[in-house]
């Protein structure tokens, strides 16, 4: 009988030893911000990461982080980025532009760069359902985007270095080789 088909399965390790995170952060509603913000640097921290290699960067509101994480990006520093913000819903269609206009930027900067920018912006109705997912009944928002940072860190490293290639190994299919790590 054939042997059964087992793919090769590539990930990224949740270790942040080695690696460069920049932070982009909004001061509109910091009173969430600054909560979210905590949590990112406690999710890379427990990862591994040393102060020297996280930087954060301060914007008035989210509609600005997709700019500033672009020239971030820019620098070729970091592994990747975080954009931190909190959206929250008034009486005028101010919030929807502000949405949009923020997740498309920070989608086209992380398309255009090939850096990954890990989106932990809340976009929420009301005060309550922003503080639930900034450490409340819905955890931290903050701390999910900073191990997401170092899982897209670590699998971004990995897939430059995946070539085609011959493999004789019995684990998986011939198809895909790994350098390096
Ligand atoms: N910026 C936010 O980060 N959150 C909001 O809830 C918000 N609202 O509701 O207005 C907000 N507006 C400011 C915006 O991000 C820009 O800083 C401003 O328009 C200047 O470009």
């Amino acid at each position: 009988m054939a042997e059964k088909l087992q793919p090769r399965s590539i990930n990224g390790e949740l270790t942040a030893s080695g690696l460069r995170f920049g932070i982009v952060v909004s001061r509109f509603n910091s009173f969430i911000t600054d909560r979210l913000l905590a949590a990112a640097v406690d999710a890379l921290e427990r990862s591994g990461a040393v102060s020297d290699h996280v930087d954060v960067v301060r914007v008035p509101g989210a509609f600005e982080l997709p700019l500033a994480a672009k020239k971030l990006a820019g620098t070729g520093r970091y592994d990747a980025l975080i954009a931190i913000g909190c959206i929250l819903r008034g009486e005028t269609a101010h919030y929807d532009y502000v949405c949009s206009e923020t997740s498309r930027g920070l989608q086209l900067a992380q398309m255009d760069t090939g850096l990954p920018i890990i989106f932990c912006v809340l976009t929420c109705d009301t005060l309550e359902q922003a503080i639930d997912r900034a450490g409340l009944k819905g955890g931290n928002k903050g701390f999910e985007a900073g191990l997401a940072a170092v899982e897209m860190a670590q699998l971004s490293r990995k897939l430059r270095t995946v070539t085609s290639g011959t493999s004789t190994s019995k684990k998986g299919p011939a198809s895909l080789k790994m350098r390096g790590k």
